[in-house]
């Protein structure tokens, strides 16, 4: 299919509950939003950066810059077969995986949709419902937490997973789990902690954690393989891995024993499935990672946690849990069983709602060839 044109929309979606990490307090939601049309049809995709250059080095300006003057660019007017093709399309850029994973996305949807086949089918999904767990932000207070905690476990999520930060952590953690004794529990530090708190990190074991998320730099393989050999409690890597070969190095230097997948931190999904496939034939679980996407980018991501290695809670929660009007419909809901189902109608498998995407849009530009 010949792309023919390329949308950029740049929206704010404000969240309904700010959430707050070991790097910065967000209250809205600042992405952009890919449209590529062809053959009379619509794909949509979602660069779901942070606001700034915080989890990692792009943001909504990078992401609109490269996307406008060079990915589009790269894509617009070319035949594309499959999203491989748009990957080829767009690797003489470097880096910029979120930027790419928007573009990516809005492919898969638009192939998807003029095939008349889902985008879990297309990547090889096999599970008709996947896995959710929640994120939550460092709150006010413990005892705000813990009524968090109760709340979303009524809802049915199969795991609660919390931010730590050094001041946010073991004592946080005590009454979490004096309230909690059975909960499936995971940590997230987004680099906070260095090798030298190692004790600290230790001291986390005696919470029968799931894991811990990225307690060391963004960019480091090697300390967090010398902490891992002194926590019972597996690490799992998110800002480490912004690629295949880095999870290649992961795994062979035994720095985490677990893998968070983040379609736009790792430039798509067709990379995201490589280090999917990766994994399994490690024996390595992977769950799917999120950057408190819209429905688009949502829908993505639940149709990547499809795949047969996500065998644990992603971060993939309902619509609901983030906006008060997503942008899709039907919107992301959890069933009484704590999953979600994976939409079967074409492409992403949800309607993008023009009035709402319209309320949501700051500016927007067409790309043409
Ligand atoms: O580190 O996993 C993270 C959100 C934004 C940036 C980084 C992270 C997160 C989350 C939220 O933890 C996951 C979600 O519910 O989308
Ligand atoms: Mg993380």
């Amino acid at each position: 299919m010949r792309i023919d044109q390329i949308e950029l929309r740049q929206v704010h979606m404000p969240l309904v509950h700010p959430f707050e990490t070991s790097f910065g307090r967000e209250v809205a939601r600042q992405t952009v939003i890919v449209a590529a049309r062809g053959a009379g049809l619509t794909g949509w995709g979602e660069a779901a950066t942070m606001a700034g250059p915080w989890y990692e080095y792009e943001t909504v300006e990078t992401c609109w810059h490269v996307l406008r003057d060079f990915l589009g660019p790269l894509v617009v007017g070319r035949q594309i077969a499959n999203a491989s093709d748009a990957v080829r399309l767009m690797a003489p850029v470097r880096g910029h995986n979120i930027a790419k994973m928007g573009l990516e996305a809005a492919v898969w949807d638009l192939l998807g949709r003029a095939e008349g086949r889902s985008v879990s089918q297309m990547l090889g999904g096999t599970r008709p419902q996947v896995l959710v767990g929640v994120s939550l932000g460092v709150q006010d207070s413990v005892p705000a937490l813990l009524d968090r905690i109760d709340a979303f476990r009524d809802q049915g999520y199969s795991r609660v997973k919390v931010k730590i930060r050094p001041g946010w952590d073991v004592d946080v953690l005590r009454q979490v789990r004096g309230r909690f004794p059975d909960l499936p529990l995971m940590v997230d530090a987004n680099c906070a902690y260095q090798l030298a708190d190692a004790q600290r990190l230790e001291a986390m074991d005696e919470f029968d954690l799931m894991m811990i998320e990225q307690p060391l730099a963004y960019d480091d393989l090697v300390e967090h393989a010398e902490l891992q050999l002194r926590l019972r409690t597996p690490i799992c890597l998110d800002e480490s891995i912004p690629s295949l070969a880095s999870a290649r190095a992961a795994l062979a230097l035994g720095s985490g024993r677990i893998i968070n997948i983040k379609p736009g931190r790792v430039g798509g999904l067709v990379a995201a499935r490589a280090i999917h496939d990766l994994c399994q034939d490690q024996g390595v679980p992977v769950w799917c990672g999120g950057m408190l996407e819209t429905g688009i980018g949502r829908a993505h991501n639940v149709a990547l946690a499809s795949l047969p290695g996500f065998s644990l809670p992603g971060d993939i929660s309902a619509s609901a849990r983030y906006f008060a009007h997503d942008v899709v419909a039907p919107p992301f809901e959890i069933r009484a069983d704590g999953t979600m189902d994976v939409p079967e109608n074409p492409g992403i498998g949800v309607s993008v709602m023009p009035e709402r995407l319209e309320a949501a849009t700051q500016h927007w530009l067409v790309i043409e060839p």
